[in-house]
């Protein structure tokens, strides 16, 4: 088995913390995006979507996708369960890691790869759309902040991939930028 690695990248990022949870290590190769090793023609073969991380087995099977490459983690070592256990828990963690991935991870990733000068060889910005999801992003942490007075971690009581989705989702620079802002402590 063979991971492809991002670096720093939130997506590959997901995976690895999600292998740490388990106690796991999988032998990986580092791709560096910032180099736009992922457009190689070597990683096109592996996905040809360009995009990171992936997982190659033993039988050549690639799976791309952090969270398809999650389940089948969790598939080969069940404990501790990360994506909940019994019907219930299964839909909850189902249901909050969508919402952090689609309202969250997926708004501040626009505003990133729209707005940040960085970004700018690898998406065709539209700086409007970053901006707007500026907005977005305001919202849904604010009604995350509301629903996480009752519990401890993003789908309930346990420790999830909806939480790893929501760490990798927060980018450390932005969040102590936004952080040092006087109104912050409002
Ligand atoms: N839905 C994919 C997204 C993968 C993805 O967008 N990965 C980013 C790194 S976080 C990437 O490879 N970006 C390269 C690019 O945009 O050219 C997943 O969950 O793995």
């Amino acid at each position: 088995m063979k991971l492809y690695d991002g670096g720093r990248a939130p997506n590959p990022r997901r995976v690895r913390v999600f292998l740490a949870e388990k106690g796991m290590s999988i032998p990986a190769e580092s791709v560096d995006i910032g180099k736009m090793e992922h457009k190689s023609a070597e990683y096109t073969a592996i996905n040809p979507l360009q995009r990171l991380p992936a997982l190659v087995l033993d039988d050549g099977t690639i799976i791309t996708e952090s969270v398809a490459i999650c389940r089948y983690i969790e598939g080969l070592r069940p404990d501790p369960p990360l994506f909940g256990r019994g019907a219930k828990e299964e839909a909850l963690v189902e249901m909050w890691n969508r919402r952090i991935e689609i309202y969250l991870f997926q708004a501040i990733s626009f505003v990133f790869r729209h707005l940040h000068p960085a970004m700018r060889e690898m998406e065709q910005q539209v700086p409007e759309w970053g901006e707007a999801n500026k907005q977005r992003v305001y919202d849904f942490l604010q009604f995350l902040d509301r629903e996480l007075k009752d519990r401890l971690f993003v789908a309930g009581d346990h420790y999830t991939i909806a939480d790893i989705t929501a760490l990798c989702a927060i980018v450390r620079r932005w969040h102590a930028q936004v952080s040092a802002r006087p109104s912050a402590h409002a």
